[in-house]
């Protein structure tokens, strides 16, 4: 195994990123303030492989949090990339990629009727959002404590105790008439859903969730939660959006929606989308759509969006997908390190439980099932982190939070997943 412990040079960096930067980086999520240390500060991705500027080589599991479907620097996508910057960077007025990529979103994702290209997925929940209360003419929307829809004020909202909780805000600088209007229920729990919806359904605009979870680790929601959830939102005439962010495209060609056989009215999407560049969309039920400026009266806009050189690596990417058809692929690597790293924490006696829907996977340090945020956040994060640490510094790079989900890619190997299993057996071994 590498040893990839000697990090100086990253160290600098990290030392003057914070001088300028606040933590040093442009997202808390990189920062490492879950398992402590200093980032690597990367040079270059390569297929499975990140480079950091001293040199060393890691297995990647982050994939930029989830759009290197096909790992870093996919030909296709780069060469696109290259073809459309050549003919400039944004023109601020509309392009034949815009409506390419569109059709592509709705001929991939059949429940998206009409979409809107936006520039990240927190700008596609925050739109959807709007959009659901503009359609319904109704304020109430239902998030689950757990999901992570982007930093938008009125999703910021961290779940209370009990069924039907009025949100309150999760991050200073946020109002609390923005969250006054957002209840937050457990994921998973079909009786509190009911609850919400007898007493409050008639106010109900929206409820939004991440289809599968991956921000409170990977959580997958059971068939009659979302059979629920589809019924009542139709009973009660509220919007139903999947958050399919990190999902879209990647638990199947046509997201979470397709795998689990639920019609949203809505969906968000990015990451995979955009192919690491700056894209989000929402879109859904053409009725609905059409409430979006200019044909509609809901206002949403933005200087970058639907940005060429984006649209080009979108289109490269759905098309490849389109073509490669990678699921099988990303099944049977995904399947392999799912039994390879439940084999190596049995055998290290540690208490692990492996919760993985495709290409997304989260090894919880608890001894009981993960189903929901209570389950989630009874892990051991201190075993985690040292855990983390141990696999980083053998040359695999984790998402570095108990509470995100790592990614295969289709440039992973047989090979590296059992080199990552033997880094996994190790540290397990080496945290006691
Ligand atoms: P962005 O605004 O970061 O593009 O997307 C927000 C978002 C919305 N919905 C879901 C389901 C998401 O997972 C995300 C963003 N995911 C996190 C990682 N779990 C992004 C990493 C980061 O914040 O740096």
């Amino acid at each position: 195994m590498a040893d990839t412990s000697r990090r100086a040079q990253s160290e600098i960096q990290f030392a003057r990123s914070c001088r300028v930067i606040p933590g040093g980086v442009n997202s808390p999520a990189r920062a490492f303030g879950a398992v402590g240390g200093v980032p690597p500060f990367i040079a270059r991705g390569e297929g499975p492989f990140l480079i950091d500027i001293d040199g060393n080589r890691y297995i990647d599991y982050i994939g930029s949090w989830g759009p290197h479907l096909f790992g870093h620097g996919y030909a296709p996508v780069i060469e696109a990339v290259e073809r459309a910057i050549k003919t400039g960077t944004s023109f601020g007025a509309p392009t034949v990629a815009e409506a390419e990529l569109a059709e592509l979103v709705t001929e991939l994702i059949p429940s998206v009727e009409m979409v809107r290209m936006v520039n990240s997925g927190t700008e596609a929940t925050m739109s959807a959002i709007r959009v659901a209360r503009g359609f319904t003419r109704r304020n109430l929307i239902i998030k689950f404590a757990g999901c992570y829809h982007g930093h938008v004020d009125s999703l910021l909202v961290q779940a209370g105790s009990g069924a039907l909780t009025l949100g309150t805000p999760s991050s200073p600088g946020v109002p609390a008439g923005c969250t006054s209007d957002t209840l937050v229920l457990p994921y998973n729990d079909c009786q509190s859903l009911k609850d919400a919806f007898a007493v409050r359904g008639g106010e109900l605009a929206a409820v939004i969730l991440e289809p599968v979870v991956g921000n409170m680790g990977c959580v997958v929601p059971s068939s009659e939660f979302l059979k629920q959830l589809r019924t009542l939102c139709t009973e009660h005439g509220t919007v139903l959006i999947f958050d399919e962010v990190m999902t879209g495209f990647r638990v199947a060609r046509g997201g979470a929606q397709e795998l689990f056989g639920i019609r949203p009215d809505m969906t968000t999407l990015g990451k995979i989308l955009g192919a690491g560049l700056p894209v989000g969309a929402y879109g859904g039920k053409a009725e609905i759509m059409k409430c979006v400026s200019p044909v509609g009266a809901v206002y949403q806009a933005g200087t970058l969006s639907g940005n060429p050189v984006a649209m080009a690596a979108g289109i490269a990417m759905l098309k490849a997908i389109r073509s490669e058809n990678p699921y099988p692929r990303l099944e049977q690597l995904s399947a392999r390190l799912e039994a390879g790293l439940s084999k190596a924490a049995v055998s290290a006696g540690q208490q692990v439980q492996i919760n993985r829907v495709g290409s997304m996977l989260t090894a919880f340090f608890t001894s009981q099932p993960v189903h929901d945020f209570a389950t989630a956040t009874a892990s051991d994060t201190k075993k985690f982190a040292a855990w983390f640490h141990q696999l980083l510094n053998h040359g695999v790079y984790l998402p570095c939070s108990q509470y995100e989900a790592l990614f295969v890619s289709a440039a992973h190997s047989e090979a590296l997943i059992d080199e990552t299993v033997a880094a996994a057996q190790a540290g397990f071994a080496a945290i006691g």
